[in-house]
């Protein structure tokens, strides 16, 4: 599964998935984000968590543009679609998945970063939509992800005007939920995914797969949907026993923050 350009390690659990093309940034080539495809979709059964890494100084420069070609209006909603079904791979796929951010977030490297569950950013980390000056738009999905993170109102500012955010503001207006000292988002997500490993499989795909949808649904709906997913979880043997173990005093509790 492992490509020059995309490799795996399996660690108990928790799956790293790294990018390893640093001489480009990690700029994402068809072949590359085909491969991220490929990588999730054949995750092997055991992983429970997996954390999304960029080998180099950068996470991700967005897409290659040197293969940015002239293509018809077709062929354009072709490749567009082509990159949505490889991060719906990674949105909807197998486990939850940790996104390692440092350097340049960028693009459709940020559209990338954007369909990943959890965002840890180091202090180098910066975020841009560098679309707007190249004379082209989002095609990887970030239209729809991007705003529900951050609003509409500051991605239109960003590819207006070419605004970068650096990690600490890109926290604050949610772009990432960890921030941490420059060289340890790898590990923070590390530490992290082991956590969420832990979890019962069925609270993982409630997560996944149930809430971004019930968000999106009217309020009425929502409810409804969330009470039935409520009903499977917790009907599950592994939430039963998990909260028997808290009842008898074998599980650990909420501490203060
Ligand atoms: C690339 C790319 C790339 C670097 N495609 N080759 N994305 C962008 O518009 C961002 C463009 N990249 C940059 O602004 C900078 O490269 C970085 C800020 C990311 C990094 O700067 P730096 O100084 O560390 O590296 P560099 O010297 O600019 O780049 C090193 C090499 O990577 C160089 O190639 P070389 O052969 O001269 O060594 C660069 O050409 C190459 N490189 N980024 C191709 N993106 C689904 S639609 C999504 C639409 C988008 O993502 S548009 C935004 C594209």
């Amino acid at each position: 599964m492992t490509s020059k350009d995309v490799q795996l390690e399996i660690h108990d659990a928790v799956a790293v998935v790294r990018l390893t093309r640093p001489a480009k940034r990690n700029a994402l080539s068809d072949g590359l984000i085909l491969a991220v495809r490929k990588m999730f979709e054949e995750m092997p059964a055991s992983v429970r968590a997996i954390v999304l890494d960029g080998e180099g100084e950068h996470f991700c420069a967005g897409l290659d543009l040197s293969e940015l070609k002239e293509r018809d209006a077709g062929a354009g909603m072709h490749h567009s679609r082509m990159w949505h079904a490889a991060l719906e791979a990674v949105q909807y796929g197998p486990a939850p998945v940790i996104a390692a951010l440092h350097g340049a977030v960028v693009g459709g490297g940020l559209e990338l970063a954007s369909a990943c569950h959890i965002r840890v950013a180091d202090e180098s980390t910066f975020y841009a939509l560098p679309e707007g000056s190249r004379g082209i738009f989002v095609g990887g999905g970030g239209a729809v992800r991007i705003p529900r993170l951050i609003g509409a109102a500051r991605m239109v500012d960003m590819m207006l005007t070419g605004r970068v955010y650096n990690a600490q503001d890109g926290e604050k207006i949610g772009l990432a939920q960890y921030l941490v000292p420059q060289g340890t988002a790898f590990d923070k997500a590390m530490e992290l995914a082991k956590r969420v490993a832990t979890n019962a499989p069925l609270t993982n795909y409630a997560l996944m797969h149930a809430l971004p949808r019930i968000a999106e649904q009217p309020a009425d709906q929502g409810f409804l949907t969330e009470a039935l997913m409520a009903a499977i979880a917790q009907s599950a043997p592994e939430a039963k026993s998990r909260v028997k173990d808290f009842l008898e005093g074998r599980a650990s509790k909420v501490k203060k923050a």
